[in-house]
C-alpha cells in the first residue's frame, strides 16, 4: 500500500528489512549497546558482518528514543540508522518514546540528505509493544514529520508477517 504527502511516498509492505536494496538507510530496532542481539538487530548484524558492530561500539550506549547512523557494511544499503525503542510496560511514556524513534530517525536521514528510509515495526517483537498501537504511532509520526523533510522522498514500513502487515494496513487507512 502507498500514499503520498506532498513529494513524499509512504509505503507499507511485507518483507525482510535486510533485503531493501533500493533504500538508502534501513532502521535497526537496536538495544542500548548497539550489539547484534536477536530479531531485526540480529538479522541486520549477520548480513552486515562484524564491521558494523565495530563501528557501533563507538556510538553506544544510546538512550530510548534516540537514533544514530552508521554505514551499511555488507548490507545492500549505504546506511543503517539504529533506534532504541521502549520496552512496553517499562519505559514510559511509551507512545512518546516510540514516536521519538521514528521522528529522530527521519530527522537524521534528512540531515544526511538521504532520499529513502525503511523501518521495521520498532519495539513490537522482543520489547512487546502491541502491534496496532505501534502502527498508529509510526504512521501518525510519518504524517507529522513529512512536511518538515527536505530530502527524504520515500518512507517504507517493512512488516515481517502477513498478520503484522494486515494490522498496519488498517492503521495506514485510519491515518492517511
Ligand atoms: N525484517 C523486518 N522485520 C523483522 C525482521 C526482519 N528481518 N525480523 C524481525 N522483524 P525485534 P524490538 C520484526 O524483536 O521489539 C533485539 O534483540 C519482528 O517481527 O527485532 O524493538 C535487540 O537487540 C517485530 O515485529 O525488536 C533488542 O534487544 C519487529 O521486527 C530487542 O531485540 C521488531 O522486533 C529490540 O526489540
Amino acid at each position: 500500500m502507498k500514499t503520498t504527502i506532498g513529494p513524499i511516498t509512504i509505503e507499507c509492505f511485507e518483507g525482510d528489512i535486510t533485503s531493501q536494496s533500493d533504500i538508502d538507510a534501513i532502521v535497526n530496532a537496536a538495544n542500548a549497546h548497539l550489539a547484534p542481539g536477536g530479531g531485526v538487530a540480529g538479522a541486520i548484524h549477520r548480513k552486515a558482518g562484524p564491521g558494523l558492530y565495530e563501528e557501533c561500539k563507538a556510538l553506544a550506549p544510546i538512550q530510548t528514543g534516540e537514533a544514530v547512523i552508521t554505514s551499511g557494511h555488507g548490507l545492500p544499503n549505504p546506511f543503517v540508522i539504529h533506534c532504541l525503542g521502549p520496552v512496553y510496560g517499562i519505559d514510559k511514556p511509551e507512545a512518546k518514546l516510540l514516536a521519538n524513534c521514528y521522528r529522530n530517525a527521519l530527522k537524521l536521514a534528512d540531515e544526511k540528505k538521504l532520499n529513502s528510509i525503511a523501518f521495521p515495526a520498532i519495539s513490537t517483537g522482543i520489547f512487546g509493544y502491541p502491534i496496532t498501537e505501534a502502527a498508529l504511532i509510526a504512521f501518525r509520526t510519518f504524517a507529522e514529520e513529512s512536511p518538515k523533510l527536505q530530502h527524504i522522498r520515500t518512507i517504507r514500513m517493512v512488516l515481517f508477517s502477513e498478520k503484522d502487515l494486515q494490522e498496519h494496513l488498517k492503521a495506514f487507512q485510519q491515518v492517511f
